[in-house]
């Protein structure tokens, strides 16, 4: 008789059969199932040397497996997986474990977790994220949900997850959702990093007049420094493709940006916690802008840019600008995916290690990067650090950068290059670095057509004041 089963996956698209090929690498046996069987049988064919156990029900599936059972899900994040909650929790017992590995809203994590605790079941939410050749050959893993369950599953996942320094980049996120939720921000900031790349490509082409070939020099240099990065490295080798007839692939792709949604689902969770997640939230937006292809084309021949076009710029300042820029930007992004991460735990009542979690996201995953680990020695060195910004290590960088930064979203501006991430980023420091905003101004306005009330500087906080605006104004005098 064959050997039980040490996990099951359900769900063998892409994701779930670099998954299984990972785990039985490793030395598990994994009892497989998918919706269509046909799917299965030939993923079993595909893969003699794999050790895998081939089930043609979900019923089959769980009567293979050791106890306590662990079956994963990697199916579309959605009514799918509470159907298959539904129908798992006919065919396991009190203690078993079920994963789902799917991009799932972590709010369905959360409920899940409560559900699956009545049942007796042990729920986990684990954002997976490395795309395909991750998950085959080192994800990065973020388990999240019924910390009772964690123990059962560590060693397996630390087993498959990608490898930081020699440290896995999977450890435990949280309660609940929190492991969903930790893989969302990962997504916004990729839509982060994604954007300013962009960003950067536009300004240099546009008003550098660099080539592709040129953009890859500068991309693989700045692969080399504090910039080196997955995204970095794929957008160096993007710059070297070339179509049958020779010309940049890149130029015959259409500017309209696609999403899955997860980018939004941060933006919004930024507005429901007040955080100023400026960066992400323009990043989500210029994908909806570049959608509007057909409005676009229009209204370039309708709105005017600059009156008198920029003369190109001198490329190798330029690009030492966008460099800087780029860089700054990037610190920014993360210090607010940071600022939403620990309003989070507050809100939600867990408590994350954000050190742990730039491991996580130091291998495996597409915003893998050497800069992480800047991230990790700054929160290691002080856990309760109020902003990443503070940190001796970014502040000094920041300094360094800020000449290029403001040069290069200057040039933009004269240029008429939109520029959305980089200069949100810009105005978010010189925000948070300000003592004073005009935000007086604007609960004046607030005082007077709400009389939302105001307080004062020379009065304790808490006390709130009213004025009669319309009554004390005056009439302004006129100079003419
Ligand atoms: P998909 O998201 O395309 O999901 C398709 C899989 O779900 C197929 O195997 C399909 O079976 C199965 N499935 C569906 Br749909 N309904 C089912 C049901 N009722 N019962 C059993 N199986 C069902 O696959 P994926 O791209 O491998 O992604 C899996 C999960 O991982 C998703 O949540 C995704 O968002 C997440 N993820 C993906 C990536 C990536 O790079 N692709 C990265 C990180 C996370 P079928 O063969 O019968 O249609």
């Amino acid at each position: 008789m064959m050997s039980q089963a040490d996990i099951a996956v359900i769900g063998l698209a892409v994701m779930g059969q670099n998954l299984v090929l990972n785990l039985s690498d490793h030395g598990f046996r994994v009892a497989v199932y998918n919706r269509t069987h046909s799917v299965t049988t030939d993923f079993a064919a595909r893969s003699p040397e794999a050790k895998l156990v081939a089930c043609d029900s979900i019923a089959a599936l769980c009567a293979t497996l050791s106890v306590p059972r662990r079956v994963m899900m990697m199916v579309k994040a959605g009514p799918v997986v509470d159907e298959l909650i539904e129908t798992l929790l006919q065919h396991l017992e009190p203690g078993d474990i079920i994963i789902d590995g799917g991009n799932t809203l972590f709010t369905d994590s959360e409920r899940r977790m409560r559900y699956c605790h009545t049942k007796g079941i042990r729920f986990l939410g684990m954002g997976v994220s490395g795309g395909e050749e991750g998950a085959r050959f080192g994800p990065s893993l973020m388990p999240g949900g019924d910390v009772q369950a964690w123990p059962e599953v560590k060693a397996m996942f630390q087993a498959i997850a990608a490898k930081a320094n020699g440290d896995p980049c999977c450890q435990w996120v949280g309660q609940g959702g929190a492991g969903h939720y930790v893989k969302m921000i990962h997504n916004g900031i990729e839509y982060g990093d994604m954007q300013l790349i962009c960003e950067a490509y536009h300004l240099l082409h546009q008003a550098g007049g660099l080539n592709h070939d040129a953009l890859a020099t500068v991309f693989d240099r700045w692969n080399q420094g504090p910039l080196d990065s997955y995204l970095i490295q794929i957008t160096r080798d993007i710059f070297t493709v070339n179509d049958t007839d020779g010309a940049p692939l890149l130029n015959k792709i259409l500017d309209s940006a696609g999403q899955k949604g997860t980018g939004k689902w941060t933006g919004i969770n930024a507005l429901e916690q007040g955080i100023p997640l400026t960066l992400i939230g323009e990043a989500v937006f210029a994908r909806y802008l570049s959608a509007l292809k057909d409005e676009r084309v229009t209204a370039a021949t309708i709105l005017s840019g600059p009156e008198h076009p920029a003369s190109p710029e001198a490329p190798e300042a330029l690009i030492d600008a966008v460099h800087d820029a780029l860089y700054a930007a990037k610190i920014i992004s993360y210090a607010q995916g940071f600022m939403l991460m620990k309003q989070a735990a507050n809100a939600y009542n867990w408590t994350l290690n954000y050190g742990d979690i730039a491991l996580m996201w130091r291998g495996g995953c597409i915003i893998r990067s050497q800069f992480l680990d800047n991230i990790k020695t700054a929160y290691d060195t002080t856990p309760d650090l109020q902003n990443l910004m503070l940190d001796t290590f970014f502040n000094s960088a920041l300094k360094a950068c800020q000449t290029g930064w403001r040069k290069a979203i200057a040039i933009a501006v004269q240029h008429g290059i939109p520029v959305p991430a980089m200069s949100a980023a810009l105005s978010f420091y010189d925000g948070y670095r300000s003592a004073s905003l005009p935000a007086n101004l604007l609960q004046a306005q607030r005082d007077y057509f709400g009389a939302h009330t105001y307080e004062r500087h020379d009065k304790p906080r808490g006390e709130s004041f009213h004025t009669p605006w319309a009554t004390l104004a005056r009439t302004p005098s006129r100079s003419d």
